[in-house]
C-alpha cells in the first residue's frame, strides 16, 4: 500500500496540547482510500521541523503529504493556498528562536501555491456540515515554515509527490470565548481531506468552495 504522510506539531506558546498533534496521532495507521496513513509529530522549532519532516519524508517515502497545525481564532478548518519564503515570529517558538523577516531558503523562491487540491477538499468538508475555507496565508510562524521546506523539498526532489498545509482551530478544551471545534469533526475533516487529495490529482474549478 502507498503512504500518506500526516503530520501534527506539538504544542508551543506555553498550551498544554496542539489539536494537530492529537488528530495525527488519531488517524496514524488508518487506511483510507486504499492508502495507509503514517502519522509523525514535528516540534515547533524553526529549522529542526523540516529536518524532521525531511526525515519522515525519507523514512516513509509517501505519495501524499499533509501537514497540520493549530490556527487559534479561526473558525474553520482552513486548506492553505500559499506558502511563503520568511520568517517573521510574532512569539518565540519552543527553542526560544524568533526570527524577524527572515529567509527560509536563502534565494529559494518567493512563494510556493500547494499541491493539494485545496477547492476540492474544503467542499467535501463543506458536504459534510464541516466549517471549511480556503485560507490564502499561513503566517509568518512555524507552520508556514514547515509548508515552505515541504514545497520546496517535494519541488526539488520529488515532484511527482503533492503536499500541502491545512490549519485547523482549537479544541473547545483549549478556549472559553474563541472558536473551535470538537475533536471528532477535525478527525473527521482530516479523514475527507486524505480522502479527497488521493482522489483528485486536480482542483476543482470552484467559487467559495461549490463547484462551478
Ligand atoms: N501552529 C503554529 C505553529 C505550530 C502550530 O500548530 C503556526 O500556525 O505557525
Amino acid at each position: 500500500m502507498k503512504n500518506v504522510l500526516l503530520t501534527g506539531f506539538e504544542p508551543f506558546d506555553g498550551q498544554a496540547l496542539n489539536p494537530s498533534e492529537e488528530i495525527a496521532r488519531e488517524i496514524n495507521e488508518a487506511t483510507i482510500a486504499r492508502h495507509k496513513v503514517v502519522g509523525a509529530l514535528l516540534p515547533c522549532v524553526f529549522g529542526a521541523a523540516i529536518k524532521e519532516l525531511k526525515h519522515q519524508i525519507k523514512l516513509h517515502d509517501p505519495v501524499v503529504v499533509i501537514c497540520l497545525g493549530q490556527a487559534g481564532g479561526r473558525a474553520a478548518i482552513t486548506p492553505e493556498r500559499v506558502a511563503i519564503n520568511l520568517d517573521d515570529a510574532r512569539i518565540p517558538d519552543n527553542a526560544g528562536q524568533q526570527p524577524i523577516d527572515k529567509p527560509i531558503v536563502k534565494d529559494g523562491p518567493a512563494a510556493y501555491f500547494s499541491t493539494l487540491p485545496v477547492k476540492a477538499i474544503v467542499q467535501s468538508l463543506r458536504k459534510h456540515y464541516i466549517p471549511a475555507e480556503l485560507s490564502q496565508t499561513a503566517g509568518t510562524f512555524v507552520c508556514n515554515h514547515v509548508f515552505y521546506g515541504l514545497m520546496h523539498e517535494l519541488a526539488s526532489h520529488r515532484p511527482q509527490v503533492r503536499g500541502g498545509f491545512i490549519h485547523v482551530p482549537y479544541l473547545p478544551e483549549q478556549t472559553g470565548d474563541q472558536p473551535s471545534l470538537p475533536f471528532e469533526a477535525m478527525t473527521e475533516a482530516v479523514r475527507l481531506a486524505i480522502a479527497a487529495a488521493i482522489e483528485y490529482r486536480r482542483d476543482i474549478k470552484a467559487v467559495g468552495g461549490r463547484e462551478s
